[in-house]
């Protein structure tokens, strides 16, 4: 006999016959149920919003729940997260009573495998119920104050005997005093609680009393929190925790009453509906939800197991076929188990709006082809960077929703950490300030680092010294627009300040050596509207990684700023040659965790390529020899050699070899033929090795492992394919990029697109502690244009870690704003974006008045070229011939 079956079958029937009420609706009064105790006339309320609390009802807690027949039952199977089997934690039943003294609480919940006593005190992360009371006679109150709390009962408190000596957690229970006596108790199937809590002696029962309540439950199916259920439909996103404006409501009925009473709050909260659509309801037809570009390459993915070639259809906005053709079966994809099918229809190429690719019965979203297809999103990339600036009042007419006040102006004096960190490490007093002011924001936090900012600095610099013709003056919408410097290096600049603040002065110890980074000492909340100014944000310690960030950075901003601003360009030049001789004076300086809490590490312990990048940026802003040397030393080293074609990408803030190559490649003229060869080669293998990683993924990019930032380590390997174009020519790399976004604008295994604002079904809840999209709050969307990190494999986050053991590596992500993990923003994420799109704009949209550099811009004038010669060979071989034809008949 299948035990599991008849476990199931018992508990099922359990429901139906003791939940009867909930289960249905609690759509009539209440059936006898059980005998002459059963409690009978209790109102319905309204499912999700309010129930009615019976009393005077005599429960005894027992742990046995036959005295409870006839109290009204209500069954949650909503939640933000759930575990898809209503039989394991995908559910659960509620029930309220009370009499003078106490409210009695019955919650029960299906489960498989019960998983408790694994998270210490995190009960929430396993399988637990919470019960969540306002008595306090506020109902509007936001935040947590007396009379308001809430406890959450795990399961290990199954089998205690004593009924007051329940392990319990929560928000204000013991500030509160709560008295909670009860049992937990295995069913069949499941387990549940009977729970007694005592009223306050002010707090009497009358018919009509109105008070805030609010059920959830969590459920564990493998290891950590996986299904998350709540009764209130007020709370969409798990946030009764934090906010008790978002519990039901719950209005006490004497027995025996003839009124309905109607609950005294009037003033109920906007039922915000989650954004976030369900994996199974997506479309099966993968494509960029963006669209595609006329003439570039586009392909789809196809979620289907047939064996054989399915037809496709191109369908357009007037429901017309304009072309067909046959998939291409792949299989298995690995890395997300799903079967996959591929269409290539870059044959097309008529521009429209509105098509739709039909495969069999299953369609794509909807998407345009068109040339300027990223001509906006890169200007939207772009302005992540000033809607992230530090420091700045951001005006409505420039910022829009995003508008605030200057956040954190107090760094343009900030004072270097001292004391003891969390390590115990005491940190002698420095006697200066930092004008550390200005600078972006790092990510989802406040934070500001150096190491960083100056990747992010030398993307968008690139980005303006490949193309000098990208964002000049008056293309972006910043304030700097019309001051005759080209937009892009305005902003870069914003964060370059930060940056030459953070450095030494002059007369003090370690002068010339850069602050690490500045944040407080302890992680703001999420979500967090920060002040103008605070007194508990710190630069913390020097180390050689900041300094010689600095080196690289301001040396290439000295060089490109010059024709605009030769003083800013001199002040830049010298902070890098500053920086440079304290990064060789002080060599050891490998900090990055300090102080400990309240930012990211960024703790660099390998520094050979920041070396190579600043001498790089040095040599060919200055021509020195001294830096010459140090590249061809550089370019010695395995470690160097290898950084370019790294499995998980070329570049990133703490391996920067790269940097150094691309500056070199695009400054050819400043560097000996050998060294140019050399890093030209490098690049070159690098953009193979990632254009070969697209055929090992079902959905079509370069990926190695999905590691933290995925979506950045793809752009990062674009960027290189970018350089093989430029250099020569071959389609196949220019190909590999605009097919590769195409995965990070929805064809994924998610059908998400990472990109903020645009597809069908973007990212909606980034872990960034101002565009949490909470309207209520004073919390905006993201602004469009907003990259997320994207799937990770080794996912660590609430919302997330559970993925690990159950999903495929490709899925492993939450739309969900407590997932950094997989779901943060990041100024050296979407700087790649930026230059991406840039670049994809500049190939492809020759409206767009960016001049075409690079190899493959002149293979069109290039076969004019060959064209006219070979015209003029023929002519030459005509008259040759003619005149040996003529001489033959002389
Ligand atoms: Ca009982
Ligand atoms: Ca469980
Ligand atoms: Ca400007
Ligand atoms: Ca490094």
């Amino acid at each position: 006999m299948n035990n599991r079956f008849w476990r199931a079958a018992t508990l099922a029937l359990c429901m139906v016959l003791v939940f009867q009420a909930g289960v249905f609706g609690s759509e009539s009064d209440q059936a006898s149920v059980g005998g002459g105790a059963a409690v009978t006339g209790v109102p319905s309320g309204k499912p999700g919003e309010l129930a009615y609390i019976p009393y005077p009802v005599r429960i005894t807690v027992d742990g046995k729940t036959d005295d409870w027949a006839g109290v009204p039952a209500y069954t949650v199977t909503a939640g933000p997260y759930v575990s898809g089997d209503l039989a394991d934690n995908g559910q659960f039943t509620w029930a309220i009573c009370a009499d003078m003294r106490n409210i009695y609480i019955r919650m029960e919940m299906p489960d498989k495998k019960i998983i408790a006593g694994r998270h210490g005190q995190n009960f929430w992360n396993e399988d637990s119920v919470e019960f969540y009371f306002n008595l306090s006679g506020n109902l509007d109150a936001t935040a947590y104050g007396p009379g308001i709390v809430q406890a959450n009962v795990n399961a290990t408190n199954i089998g205690k005997d004593d009924p007051t000596g329940l392990s319990l957690t929560g928000v204000r229970f013991m500030e509160e005093g709560y008295d909670v006596s009860g049992y937990a108790f295995e069913v069949g199937g499941g387990w549940g609680v009977e729970l007694a809590v005592k009223l306050d002696n002010n707090i009497v029962p009358y018919h009509g009393f109105t008070v805030g309540m609010q059920f959830q439950a969590n459920g564990a199916t493998v290891k950590d929190r996986d299904s998350k259920l709540i009764w209130s439909i007020y709370d969409t996103g798990d946030n009764s925790w934090k906010n008790p404006r978002l519990f039901g409501t719950g209005v006490f009925f004497k027995l025996g009453s003839a009124d309905v009473p109607e609950p005294s709050r009037k003033n109920l909260p906007k039922v915000i509906p989650r954004k976030n659509i369900a994996l199974d309801k997506l479309p099966a037809v993968r494509v960029n939800q963006t669209g595609y570009l006329p003439k570039a390459v586009k392909r789809a993915a196809v979620v289907s197991d047939a064996a054989e070639p399915l037809d496709w259809e191109l369908i357009d906005a007037d429901g017309k076929s304009v072309s067909t053709g046959k998939t291409t079966p792949l299989g298995e994809d690995l890395s997300s188990r799903d079967f996959l099918h591929h269409v290539d229809f870059s044959s097309f190429r008529k521009v429209g709006e509105g098509f739709v690719l039909k495969v069999g019965d299953k369609e794509s979203f909807p998407f345009d082809i068109k040339k300027d297809l990223y001509h906006v999103l890169s200007k939207d990339a772009m302005r992540y960077f000033y809607l992230n600036r530090a420091g700045l009042a951001l005006d409505e007419d420039l910022a829009g929703p995003w508008a605030h006040e200057p956040w954190y102006a107090s760094d343009d004096s900030v004072e270097p950490f001292s004391g003891p960190d969390t390590f115990g490490v005491v940190w002698p007093k420095r006697d200066y300030l930092l004008n550390a002011g200005k600078g972006w924001f790092d990510a989802g936090d406040y934070g500001k680092y150096v190491v960083n900012g100056g990747i992010s600095v030398w993307t968008l610099l690139n980005l303006y010294e490949r193309n000098p013709t990208q964002y000049p003056d008056g293309s972006l919408a910043i304030p700097e627009a019309g001051n005759r410097v080209p937009d892009v290096l305005d902003e870069a600049r914003w964060e370059m300040d930060f940056i030459l603040g953070m450095q030494v002065p002059e007369g003090h110890e370690q002068a010339g050596m850069v602050h690490h980074k500045l944040h407080e000492p302890v992680w703001s909340p999420i979500p967090y509207k920060p002040s103008e100014r605070v007194n508990d944000r710190f630069a913390f310690v020097p180390s050689t990684a900041a300094t010689l960030n600095l080196a690289a950075s301001a040396a290439q901003m000295a060089r490109l700023v010059e024709p605009f601003d030769a003083d800013y360009s001199a002040r830049c030049l010298a902070a890098a040659e500053r920086a440079w001789k304290a990064a060789r004076e002080n060599p050891e300086f490998k900090y990055g965790r300090i102080p400990g809490n309240g930012g990211g590490n960024y703790d660099d312990f390998y520094l050979e390529d920041e070396y190579y990048w600043a001498a790089t940026e040095l040599y060919l802003t200055t021509g020195k020899a001294e830096f010459r040397d140090e590249i061809a030393k550089a370019l010695s080293s395995d470690k160097i050699i290898a950084a370019s074609s790294a499995p998980n990408g070329p570049m990133y803030w703490g391996g920067v070899a790269t940097l150094a190559h691309l500056s070199l490649m695009l400054n050819g003229d400043k560097v000996d033929k050998a060294t140019l060869a050399k890093v030209s080669s490098l690049v070159l293998a690098g953009a193979d090795r990632y254009v070969a990683q697209i055929k090992d993924e079902g959905y079509l990019m370069p990926m190695f492992e999905y590691e933290w930032g995925s979506s950045s380590s793809v752009l990062n390997k674009l960027i290189l394919m970018a350089y093989a174009y430029d250099t020569t020519g071959k389609k196949s790399y220019l190909d590999a990029i605009a097919t590769s976004v195409d995965y990070l604008l929805g064809r994924n295994a998610l059908c998400k697109s990472f990109v903020a604002g645009y597809g069908e079904n973007p990212i909606h809840y980034p872990h960034h502690r101002f565009w949490a999209d909470d309207e209520d709050g004073g919390f905006p969307p993201p602004p469009p244009g907003a990259l997320s990190g994207g799937p990770n494999e080794k996912a660590s986050d609430e919302a997330t870690s559970f993925m690990v053991q159950k999903v495929a590596r490709s899925k492993r992500y939450a739309d969900d704003i407590r997932s950094y993990s997989t779901n943060e923003v990041a100024i050296n994420w979407n700087a790649p974006l930026a230059w991406v799109t840039s670049y994809l704009d500049e190939q492809y949209n020759p409206d767009s008045g960016i001049k075409k550099v690079g190899k493959g811009s002149f293979s069109f004038a290039g076969s004019a070229v060959a064209i006219v010669i070979l015209a003029i060979a023929l002519v030459v071989i005509a008259v040759a011939i003619t005149g040996f034809v003529r001489r033959r008949k002389k």
